[in-house]
């Protein structure tokens, strides 16, 4: 028998309101669109607050004003009275009453739309954290989940000449999300990527997929493309700086080649980009793409077939205005730093970073490892955060596949050797193979510090380990530090994925001092005459370029930081740690 509710409101007591919602999940949806006219939705939208979920619960989106009679019905809500605020923005940075919000905000506005003789439409999201419900037009088009890639919803047909779009985002920090509850960064919210209308041919190129075979030759190019509503036919490929143009079957929608090319090998030194023009029926996608090959042999990292020592520094996504909404100049001030530092590398910490940063490192020279959230204590043994950590890899590599700047993917970090993480990563590292066949994988894994040794199963599973280790900060006896390799004796190449010390930015004293500019210096003296020396190491990125927000750092010379940074918060001031690194990669 059906409850009886006794209420006008039968919302009120359905618990998991979210259910329904999550039955709809948008995933790998993404279509490539650069180069494509696209228009911007972004400017102010209108926005409330929902604390309780109400609009979800209550349905807000269809936008009933009378009730099964006719008799007019009371709201809760008032779309275009609502506040404003700037999309993309993280919600923290634009309203002090936002700073610490975690939950939901119902973001909406309206535009116009008329058709131009397109025949599908698509809306592109950026990147919303952390859960985004769709509703354009009083209709549900799907649940959005994973804070930093990629989404895109179809509204052929759902479009008319005025338009209504309404998105819920919730960046509550949950058990069951990717990254789960516990992290140590800040937990922004909203709408912080561009927002676009992208118009598209009934049949179009969705995705295309280039780069050189990494089979030592340098001179074969892959190229796979995969079409959206189609009927089988011809594609064409071209890249006429190299003279390539080539015919590319396509059946049920995917078709695949190799052509023979000597392309200008991309390096850091040697950013060469060329342009790529790929057509199918009327409709045609291009990007500019650099060929380079990226090997591991033995212990050794070979960029182009020649080893090379990854001098590298680790960076958040993030900035005092901005938050994690980093606008183009701060992303290439950011590479820019860490090219005066001498590196050739950087580890875009522990979350996809914007598509703009891969695309700025194709373009400045610098090699990338790029990351998804499987960070600390996943929910390892739930099938769905298996789903959601998986669809957020794949969204990573269609969106980054063809940037030449990325040589790493990886997959996790420190997280607790269980056998249900391990199920979970092997499946993960497995699917980031099929993916992409090109790059390497890694992990940043665990070491027992008891014992002095590498001791995490996943190493088998990964072409580099990544090794997070804090001798001088957490761990004091530097004398251990170089019997870790001495007893795991990796048969891999090691990255040293981390180390480092907090300073505060201008505060002086003793070098044993903590927090002192000069403590950081002396750990990262001793950490970089310690791991020169030991050959297994064929790459460093410490702790961190710049400070960033930490909501677990409360000591007061923390103040919410992570001050692990070689640069402060604002990256105005370098601290005595940058120019030791600077030296010490200018030598190698
Ligand atoms: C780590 C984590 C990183 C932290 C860092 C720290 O091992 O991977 O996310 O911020 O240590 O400062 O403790």
């Amino acid at each position: 028998m059906k409850p009886k509710t006794g209420n006008y409101q039968e919302n009120i007591h359905l618990a998991d309101f979210e259910a329904a919602y999550r039955k709809k999940l948008i995933q790998n949806s993404s279509v490539a669109d650069y180069g494509r006219e696209s228009e911007s939705l972004g400017g102010q939208w209108n926005f409330c607050i929902d604390q309780y979920d109400t609009c979800l619960r209550a349905k807000w989106f269809e936008e009933k004003d009378a009730d099964e009679d006719g008799r007019p019905y009371p709201l809760d809500y008032s779309f275009d009275d609502w506040e404003t605020i700037r999309v993309p923005s993280c919600w923290n940075t634009e309203m002090e009453k936002l700073f610490l919000y975690e939950g939901t905000i119902i973001y909406t506005r309206t535009f116009s739309y008329s058709n131009r003789g397109e025949g599908r439409v698509f809306l592109k999201f950026g990147g919303a954290n952390y859960q985004a419900a769709v509703f354009v037009n009083k209709m549900y088009m799907g649940m959005h989940l994973g804070g930093s890639t990629p989404f895109c919803v179809e509204v052929t047909g759902v479009l008319k000449e005025e338009n209504r779009i309404l998105i819920a985002v919730n960046n509550t920090r949950r058990r069951t999300n990717v990254p789960c509850d516990n992290t140590d960064w800040f937990n922004y919210g909203g709408i912080y990527r561009s927002v676009t209308l992208l118009r598209l041919p009934p049949t179009f190129i969705r995705n295309l997929k280039i780069g050189l075979v990494p089979d030592g030759g340098l001179c074969k190019i892959s190229a796979e493309m995969i079409v959206d509503g189609a009927s089988d036919g011809k594609a064409e490929l071209s890249i006429p700086e190299l003279g390539v143009k080539a015919g590319i079957d396509i059946k049920n929608g995917r078709g695949a080649t190799i052509i023979n090319a000597k392309p200008e090998l991309w390096s850091t030194d040697n950013p060469k980009l060329y342009d790529v023009k790929a057509t199918f029926g009327s409709d045609t996608l291009t990007d500019r793409v650099g060929f380079r090959e990226i090997r591991v042999d033995g212990q050794d990292i070979k960029l182009n077939g020649k080893s090379i020592f990854l001098k590298g520094i680790s960076a958040h996504e993030e900035s005092v205005l901005n938050g994690k909404s980093v606008t183009e100049a701060e992303i290439r001030e950011n590479i820019k730093l860490a090219k005066e530092m001498n590196c050739n590398f950087m580890r875009l910490a522990h979350y996809p970073h914007s598509e703009e940063a891969a695309r700025i490192a194709d373009e400045m020279g610098m090699l990338l490892w790029e990351e998804i959230p499987v960070y600390w204590a996943i929910e390892f043994g739930n099938p769905d955060v298996y789903r959601d950590a998986e669809n957020q890899l794949t969204e990573l590599i269609a969106r980054d596949y063809n940037r030449a700047s990325v040589i790493i993917w990886s997959v996790g970090n420190e997280n607790e050797d269980t056998d249900e993480r391990l199920s979970f990563m092997g499946s993960l590292t497995e699917k980031a193979r099929e993916l992409d066949p090109a790059r390497l994988i890694t992990a940043a894994c665990l070491v027992d510090l008891h014992e002095l040794v590498i001791d995490d199963r996943l190493v088998e599973y990964v072409d580099i380990i990544g090794i997070n280790e804090y001798y001088g900060w957490y761990e004091p006896d530097f004398s251990r530090l170089p019997r870790i390799f001495i007893n795991s004796s990796p048969q891999k190449p090691v990255v040293i994925s981390e180390f480092g010390a907090d300073a505060k930015a201008g505060f002086h004293g003793a070098s044993d001092e903590m927090f002192t500019e000069e403590f950081q210096l002396d750990v990262y003296e001793r950490q970089i005459e310690t791991l020169a020396q030991i050959p297994c190491v064929r790459g460093i990125s410490p702790w961190i370029l710049f400070e960033f927000r930490c909501p677990r750092r409360a000591h007061f010379m923390q103040n919410y930081y992570n001050r692990k940074g070689l640069l402060s918060t604002d990256k105005t001031q370098k601290k005595l740690a940058f120019y030791a690194m600077k030296e010490f990669y200018s030598k190698m």
